[in-house]
């Protein structure tokens, strides 16, 4: 009897993913996907970095499993990344890798500071401490410090999967867009009026597809993460 059950198991796990397959058919999911690769400039033709790139396809899509905790850094004062992405219901794990106190805070986020956190958290951190933060609302939010007035992070929670954060050269890779109908998204903190969305079909079988996104303005230069720290104790 109980040698009979995992040949049993083993039988039926073909036609459950034959059934899984017919349920995603049925309910219009696509099953294919491609990665899409997306080069951002600013009006003046230079790459932007710390910009999210966001599709959101048109059709319903298989959910994702939640990604380990995404690491942000306190870091020579600083946050690192600048700007961080996450799926709704992912956590967050923040890091003191300096040798003095953080106290870390959500702010409101914004160019001017004025829209509202989508959570709010506050936590001192002792040097090598960690903090875990579960980011259960959708939405924007910047990061702070009580005890430095300079660190300054942003971090959104998003509710597609399909995102990334473009490096230094201004590329952000999305990997696993389902193919069909979707919009490319641009959003970057320091934004005073929202990104025009474009038109971004994935077409089926394609393996790495290439877009370019314009930014409505020139972000501000930032020193790299790996400036020493600004003159502030
Ligand atoms: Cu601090």
């Amino acid at each position: 009897m109980l040698d009979g059950r995992p040949a049993l198991r083993r039988g039926l796990a073909p036609l459950r993913a034959a059934a899984v397959a017919l349920a995603a058919a049925a309910l219009g999911l696509a099953a294919h996907a491609g990665t899409v690769q997306v080069q951002v400039t600013g009006p003046d033709g230079r790459p932007s970095a710390d910009v999210l790139v966001q599709l959101q396809p048109a059709a319903a899509w298989t959910p994702r499993p939640l990604p380990p905790p995404v690491q942000i850094a306190q870091r020579n004062i600083r946050f690192v990344p600048f700007v961080t992405a996450v799926p709704v219901g992912a956590t967050v794990r923040f890091v003191n890798e300096d040798s003095y106190d953080h106290h870390v805070r959500s702010a409101p986020g914004g160019p001017l500071g004025n829209q509202a956190p989508a959570k709010s958290f506050e936590f001192r951190m002792s040097p090598g401490q960690t903090a875990e933060v579960r980011m259960d609302v959708p939405g924007a939010l910047a990061l702070a410090c009580h005890l430095h007035g300079s660190m300054r992070g942003h971090l959104v929670v998003s509710t597609t999967p399909f995102f990334a954060v473009t490096d230094a050269n201004g590329r952000a890779t999305v990997p696993e867009v389902p193919e069909g109908e979707a919009e490319l998204r641009l959003w970057h903190p320091e934004q005073l009026s929202e990104q025009v969305a474009q038109k971004l079909p994935v077409p089926a079988g394609v393996q790495v597809l290439r877009a370019e996104g314009k930014l409505n303005f020139s972000p501000r230069r930032r020193p790299p993460a790996s400036a020493p720290p600004p003159n502030q104790y």
